[in-house]
């Protein structure tokens, strides 16, 4: 067993959290992983209170064990939807893609434990002075939106900088992932692209066969150019397209803002392989296999508490 302080924290079994995948983490995955001993997450993503609220009890009547939900904070309901999860009072509330620091409060006072996904040292040290009880350092190697820094290069920074316990995200699927991210002084881990592959998850069947054939070369990032909004997914005919416009001579941040505009419920909900945005992660190339969410945290701790056991064989 892994000993996280994680886990004591939260109550969960495995120190392991699914990452809030927009229009992909619903509340039947996010039961089964919390079902399976990690803390499962349902994303609230570009949707509107009602969405977050059903999908928090469609979760609650799979599970009685503790479930996050993620706020995505450039969705136009983020206030809507902050206060959903306030008044549901879910056990955890994980943020993306901006600054949580005015909902914190609220959150902090219905009881939640407040984890925001950080893509620096600055943000991880704001949040820590907000409140936050631990913070999800994201490396670009993760799918969807993302920072500048690697996770080998974010995670060590930011857990000297804070003293609250750090996760890793980005570019981890396996136990390997997960021993490593401790040796960088992670105490948990978030993942995303391997918990896409779930049985549980109802995501469209060609989003599954895109992340199930992908190689170590197969996801790319768009939206670098401007900055702010850099995305990785899947390389296809929709990020060749993006480049092709995002580069072109006469592109500005405002014609570059919308190219992106449906596209993620086009690849999630339609399964359009042409014209979806299939954000996936780099270590896609590693997921090979459609398994049930608890086999999944199963394998990759058995995998992990091996890997740590046999450290010492390193020192001699
Ligand atoms: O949020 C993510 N990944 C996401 S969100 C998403 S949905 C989406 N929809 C439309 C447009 C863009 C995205 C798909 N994937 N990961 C967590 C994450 N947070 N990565 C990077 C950050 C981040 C970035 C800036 C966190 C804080 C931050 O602060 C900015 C500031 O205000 O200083």
């Amino acid at each position: 067993m892994i000993a996280s302080p994680i886990c004591e924290m939260l109550g969960i079994k495995y120190p392991i959290f699914q990452g809030g995948m927009a229009w992909i983490a619903d509340g039947k995955l996010a039961a089964a992983v919390s079902e399976g001993g990690g803390l499962g997450i349902i994303s609230a993503m570009n949707a509107n209170a009602e969405y977050l609220k059903g999908q928090i009890e469609a979760a609650r009547r799979l599970t009685d064990k503790p479930f996050g939900v993620n706020i995505m904070l450039m969705s136009p309901y983020a206030d809507e939807v902050a206060e959903i999860a306030a008044e549901e009072r879910v056990a955890v509330v994980t943020t993306g893609a901006g600054n949580p620091s005015k909902y914190m409060e609220r959150w902090i006072s219905a009881g939640i434990k407040v984890i925001p996904v950080v893509a620096s040292v600055a943000m991880a040290k704001r949040v820590e002075k907000y409140g936050a009880a631990a913070v999800i350092a994201e490396g670009e190697e993760s799918g969807g939106h993302i920072g500048e820094l690697t996770t080998m290069a974010i995670v060590p920074q930011v857990r000297d900088a804070v003293q609250i316990p750090v996760i890793a995200a980005g570019g981890i699927a396996d136990g390997r992932g997960v021993a490593a991210s401790f040796m960088l002084g992670a105490c948990g881990v978030q993942l995303g692209t391997r918990f896409l592959v779930a049985e549980e998850c109802s995501v469209h069947r060609n989003y599954k066969e895109m992340i199930l054939k992908a190689g170590d070369i197969s996801t790319v990032t768009t939206g670098r150019r401007f900055g702010g909004n850099t995305c990785r997914s899947i390389k296809n005919n929709f990020t060749r397209n993006f480049i092709k416009e995002e580069y072109a001579p006469e592109a500005t941040p405002e014609s570059v803002a919308n190219l992106g505009i449906g596209a993620l419920r086009k690849a999630a909900v339609e399964g359009d392989i042409q014209d979806g945005c299939f954000l996936a992660g780099q270590i896609a190339g590693l997921v090979s296999r459609e398994q049930p969410a608890a086999e999944i945290i199963k394998e990759i701790f058995e995998e992990a508490e091996k890997l740590l056991k046999e450290a010492p064989l390193w020192v001699k």
